[in-house]
């Protein structure tokens, strides 16, 4: 039997192992704060409404915006979420090792995220969060960062500790679906930053502390990109997570299947790393036989998230007509629409519609060359990221900060919360909206506001620039907003019981194969999926490499 279906009585995460995912929650949207400040500002600056003070720099805002919610928020939140949830679903508490694990993880992260925001704000570094080579951050940029990903490996060693003792304490059972998804999770996590960790360790470090001349560009950013795309995984997973288990709770169904939904995590864990290539289809010294096998499975990335979308529509449906809904579509009105713990992830769902579409154009080799390094880019994640996925977070903390601080989310808040989510929502469709508009138009990323000498094709983007830069200003108050519940619900809600919402499954009976919990078979799947699309090109960029670039400060 598949253990996440037991009807377990009301568990609470004790004392220790809440203070533990609480201090993350907490520096997650302390990042959060000072990023929506950056994203009205540089909002503001490239829609042409405002213009920044001589001391600040409109590259310093945008690489605070995007290193503090790209980065800081994601990690924090993620790791902050998983631990809470692996002590609810093992009996309320995580292993001592864990939380020991935890703390070291805690600690690193938060070191290395106060070291990369100090080298930011002292303009040493505007690298943006992509930190492409040759532009060169201050080594104390570089070496923050590192730091935040070692402690995020921490994290995941928590939620492998956990993981095993509970294994080793229910013999022949299937672990809890929450725990299951963290450890997958975390799986695809630990693999992911090894490139990154190559990139920095190996090239940026020492180039940066001047220990060598120059730097391989086309390696760097290849390494990137391993990493890069499967980080856009380990943001959307722990929202699948929140829309497996904890939603069907939340809106009185119950889990569509847990075997399926382990199946989408693992093919998530096969196909989400083996395609960074489809971020530099665009880029010289990559041969077109690599891009295309990356594309192909760039495409087969996609049936994960389609497996996804099935279960959600299957749960809504059933859940509907069992509390009577008629017709095709009345289970729709069953939802509980007055709930802000469904409404802003169900808004992030409907999202993630178009946002999923947006994807599979970039990855078709003849579009990208149309929207790839345009604003489109741009409007395509903060579809993603910065709607489907902040939506699904801001909804988990109102269910996971009260039941962890021990208060409630009454009736009022919830009308807030739900204000809250309307107003993200419509922020980010102007937002986003101009801006895959803009990047048709061929309107560039990352670029400070400029009419190119007045061109008359630049002055024509002027209008959808300035409804990007209102987009923004929406979603400031929206963030502010958020801010604003959140304290509320940690310092001032009424003290009471929230409920940690874990769901059943609908079929009682279903066995989950064993399979799928043969780690070691998963992981040499992966292994060698990652070989076939990455050994020979990293090689030929080594053996072939062109002289290196020396470092740049374009600031
Ligand atoms: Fe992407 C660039 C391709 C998904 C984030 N992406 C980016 C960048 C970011 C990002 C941050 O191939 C920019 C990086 C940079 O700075 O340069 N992306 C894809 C593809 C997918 C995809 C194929 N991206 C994401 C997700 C992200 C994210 C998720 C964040 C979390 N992306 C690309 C490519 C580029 C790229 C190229 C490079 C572009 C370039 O040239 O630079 C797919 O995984 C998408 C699959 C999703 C779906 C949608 C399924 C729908 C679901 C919801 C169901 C709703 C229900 C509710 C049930 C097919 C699951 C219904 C209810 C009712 C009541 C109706």
């Amino acid at each position: 039997m598949d253990n996440s279906q037991k009807n377990e009585p009301k568990v609470k995460v004790d004392r220790a192992s809440a203070k533990l995912s609480l201090v993350h929650i907490y520096v997650a949207y302390i990042g959060f704060a000072i990023a929506i400040l950056c994203g009205l500002l540089q909002g503001l600056v490239r829609g042409g409404i405002m213009t920044l003070p001589s001391w600040l720099n409109y590259y310093q805002i945008l690489t605070a915006h995007g290193v503090l919610l790209g980065l800081v928020f994601t990690t924090f939140f993620i790791v902050g979420f998983f631990l809470s949830g692996c002590a609810r679903t093992s009996g309320g508490s995580l292993s001592p090792m864990a939380r020991k694990l935890g703390w070291i993880g805690w600690y690193l992260m938060t070191i290395g995220t106060v070291m990369a925001t100090i080298a930011i704000l002292a303009n040493t570094s505007n690298v943006l969060y992509t930190f492409y080579a040759p532009m060169k951050a201050s080594p104390f940029f570089y070496i923050g960062a590192a730091l935040l990903v070692v402690g995020s490996w921490f994290g995941g060693y928590a939620i492998f500790n956990n993981y095993i003792n509970w294994r080793k304490q229910n013999l022949g059972k299937t672990s809890p679906l929450f725990q299951y998804m963290a450890v997958a999770t975390m799986i695809l996590w630990q693999i992911a930053t090894l490139g990154v960790a190559a990139e920095v360790l190996l090239q940026l470090i020492p180039w940066s502390l001047g220990l060598v001349p120059d730097v391989n560009v086309l390696l760097s950013r290849t390494l990137f990109w391993y990493f890069g795309h499967p980080l856009v995984y380990f943001w959307l997973m722990p929202a699948y997570v929140c829309w497996y288990v904890n939603i069907p709770k939340i809106i009185g169904g119950k889990i569509f299947s847990a075997s399926l939904a382990r199946l989408s995590f693992i093919l998530l864990i096969l196909f989400s790393i083996p395609v960074g290539f489809h971020h530099q289809l665009m880029e010289p010294g990559i041969s077109d036989k690599w891009k295309l096998l990356h594309v192909i499975l760039t495409l087969t990335v996609v049936l994960p998230s389609l497996m996804t979308a099935f279960s959600l529509f299957a749960v809504f449906e059933t859940t509907g007509r069992k509390k009577g809904a008629k017709g095709l579509f009345g289970w729709f009105k069953k939802l509980p629409w007055n709930d802000a713990r469904f409404f802003g992830p169900m808004l992030g769902m409907l999202a993630f519609i178009p946002a999923g579409a947006g994807g599979i154009i970039n990855a078709s080799n003849q579009m990208n060359a149309v929207v790839h390094n345009t604003i489109w880019v741009t409007g395509h994640f903060h579809l993603t990221v910065g709607t489907s996925i902040a939506l699904t977070f801001f909804g988990i903390s109102y269910w996971l900060i009260p039941s962890l601080t021990g208060r409630i989310m009454t009736k009022a808040l919830h009308r807030v919360a739900i204000l809250q989510a309307v107003m993200w929502t419509f922020g980010m469709a102007i937002m986003s909206g101009a801006m895959h508009y803009l990047g048709l138009q061929g309107v560039p990323r990352r670029t400070d506001y400029t009419t190119y000498f007045d061109h008359p094709e630049a002055l024509s983007w002027i209008r959808p620039q300035a409804l990007m830069g209102m987009g923004g200003a929406v979603l400031f108050f929206a963030g502010v907003l958020l801010v604003g519940i959140i304290v509320y619900l940690v310092f001032y809600a009424p003290k009471g019981e929230e409920e940690y919402p874990i769901s059943e499954t609908q079929d009682a009976e279903e066995r989950t194969p064993k399979i799928l919990e043969r780690w070691s078979l998963w992981l040499g799947i992966a292994a060698f999926l990652i070989i076939v699309a990455y050994a020979y090109p990293i090689y030929q960029l080594i053996d072939h490499s062109p002289p290196g670039s020396q470092p740049f400060i374009t600031w």
